[in-house]
């Protein structure tokens, strides 16, 4: 549906606006309870006349979910819907409105399977709509300022919030409430926009949408992988577990370096002489984690997550699963996205 035709000049240019829910659309149901997802695509536009400046917006309903009930089913629509609209010459790219709390995962998806070089912008918000100061409506006006700028293509999927752009890769959610929630802790911000001035840094790390293998997201479902988070005195009882239940993969949210108790391990081993891929993350949010440190690795047929944090391991680790169940075939992976 086009929005804003008569105040938008047919010179600016055309984003398409896919919304899937969160806080951004969210309303008060009473004192400072909220539900998320309340708002439309068209009242999130509507709430933002400013954006007449920016673009010509047109905007599309893909769900209306909690980020937290995000799955593999709303990521394919999503995936399809966006590249059907980059697809359109006369379009300029896409930004999506989406929950905060599994935003980081479905924008590296994104980043992986998406054959573009337009620009995709994430944006969210930690208020809803109808808050003291909501968050969104300038989020969304960065967000859309970011994605119109002549210089965002080519810069992979990207994410907007509080006054910050991050790629899809780097950002993680931090805090469970504040603006500031999101970080990039290892290879920092995209760039800045404020009030619609955007101020970029360096290029997107590693390969990304038109330069990935995973283009079009595989046929058929994603091989399921499970995340397990260490801690002190970890049996193998969530391993074993894991594995009878049918996982293919499982990453390890290890403690410091993805590191396991001996118990752990053992299960680990096992699960790998089973067919199951086993990577490594870290629990800690920030840094690399290395083959062959303290775990064995190459003995034990681990794979090291390097910078990927848990959740998002385990996006990668679910495509890489669709071509090939070779550690070293994966590690590869893990080296060059
Ligand atoms: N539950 C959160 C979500 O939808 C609300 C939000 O922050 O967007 O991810």
């Amino acid at each position: 549906m086009m929005l804003n035709p008569m105040s938008s000049p047919a010179s600016l240019p055309r984003i398409h606006l896919l919304a899937t829910g969160g806080t951004i659309a969210g309303a008060h149901t009473g004192g400072r309870s909220y539900a998320a997802a309340t708002l439309t695509a068209e009242a999130l536009v509507a709430a933002v006349p400013q954006l007449a400046g920016l673009a010509r917006i047109t905007t599309e309903q893909v769900a209306g979910i909690a980020s937290q009930d995000m799955d593999e089913q709303v990521w394919r629509q999503l995936a399809a819907r966006t590249q059907a609209a980059l697809d359109e010459p006369a379009v300029t790219g896409a930004v999506i409105t989406h929950g905060t709390d599994t935003m980081e995962e479905t924008a590296y998806f994104l980043n992986l399977v998406l054959r573009t070089a337009k620009p995709v912008v994430l944006v969210g918000a930690m208020r809803p709509a109808t808050a003291i100061s909501a968050d969104g409506p300038m989020n969304l006006y960065n967000a859309v300022a970011a994605a119109v700028h002549p210089a965002a293509a080519g810069r992979g999927v990207l994410v907007v919030a509080n006054d910050e752009i991050h790629f899809a890769r780097e950002i993680a959610k931090t805090n469970t409430t504040q603006l500031a929630t999101f970080r990039s802790p290892n290879r920092g911000l995209a760039g800045l926009v404020n009030t619609g001035r955007v101020h970029w840094f360096g290029p997107a790390p590693r390969r990304h949408t038109a330069g990935s293998e995973f283009a079009a997201a595989p046929p058929g479902a994603l091989p399921p992988v499970e995340i397990i988070h260490a801690h002190a005195g970890m049996g193998r009882t969530l391993i074993d577990a894991a594995v009878r239940a049918g996982a293919q993969g499982l990453v390890i949210a290890g403690v410091g370096n993805g590191n396991l108790a001996a118990s752990a391990l053992a299960a680990g081993r096992e699960a790998v002489r089973a067919g199951v891929a086993v990577v490594r993350s870290s629990r800690t949010g920030g840094g690399v984690v290395e083959r062959d440190i303290e775990v064995d690795d190459s003995a034990a047929g681990f794979i090291a997550a390097e910078e990927l944090n848990p959740q998002k391991a385990r996006v990668l680790l679910m495509l890489g699963l669709t071509r090939t169940r070779d550690p070293a075939a994966l590690q590869a992976l893990f080296t060059t996205y």
